[in-house]
């Protein structure tokens, strides 16, 4: 079993493409569920997933990457006996950064060792609102991009070349060596590579001390 983790801010497509994905995987006769987390009363996500017939739970109380790290363990395990899923799809809250769903991640890796296995982190850009974005949450749009270990530029069914290119060098100057796609869940651009690495892909298990020097040497703190 797999556990596929996403990160990317509210409104970058995630659930729209997860879906899409989580067809992809069936069409390859792969049983899939997903985990969403988050924050509110009401979770949207939980139910746009399972009107389209994929077995999801739901994380609440916090975030996975911080507050509820340990909830991950409980939850996967719970999948496991219920559904005994190939690939589990995790959508974190939009604030979720790479390195705390990693260690999450790890911890429930390391409790059914033989069992899970955990694929590539991949950050949802959107291209559509990045300007947006990266003046109000640039340090959180960022640390997404830096931590991750494959980047999704989203929504290119919406922007013209210009903008691409100029999200992929912004991309590029973050994180020069991480895997780069470009997706849309409107086109079906993207779904067939991510669903390939999501089931074939290693995580970049990096230094988390290295990966803190990175982030320190950007922000010079
Ligand atoms: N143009 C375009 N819009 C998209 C695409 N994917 C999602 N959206 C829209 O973006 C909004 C947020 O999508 P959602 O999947 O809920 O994002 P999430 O908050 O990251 O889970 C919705 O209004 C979607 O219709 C895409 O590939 N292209
Ligand atoms: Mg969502």
């Amino acid at each position: 079993m797999r556990i596929a983790q996403v990160t990317g801010f509210l409104g970058s497509g995630k659930t729209t493409f997860l879906i899409e994905v989580a067809k992809e995987l069936n069409s390859r006769g792969l049983k899939v569920a997903t985990i969403v987390n988050d924050v509110g009363h009401i979770n949207v996500d939980r139910k746009c997933m399972e009107i389209h017939g994929i077995d999801t739970m739901e994380i609440s109380g916090g975030c996975i990457c911080c507050e509820v790290q340990g909830t991950l363990t409980t939850t996967v395990t719970n999948i496991y006996m219920s559904f005994h899923p190939d690939v589990i799809l995790v959508e974190p809250t939009g604030v979720a950064i790479p390195l705390g769903l990693k260690m999450a991640a790890a911890e429930t890796v390391k409790k059914m060792p033989k069992i899970l296995e955990q694929s590539p982190i991949v950050t949802f850009v959107d291209a559509l609102r990045i300007d947006k974005l990266m003046n109000n949450v640039r340090r959180l749009v960022e640390t997404q991009i830096i931590e991750a270990d494959a980047v999704l530029i989203n929504k290119v069914d919406a922007v013209d070349e210009d903008r691409l290119d100029r999200v992929t060098k912004m991309v590029r100057e973050l994180n020069p060596e991480v895997q780069l796609y470009y997706g849309s869940s409107r086109t079906g651009k993207g779904v067939k590579e991510i669903a390939d690495i999501m089931v074939n892909g290693t995580a970049v298990i990096y230094d988390l001390n290295d990966a803190e020097k990175r982030f320190d040497r950007k922000y010079g703190e």
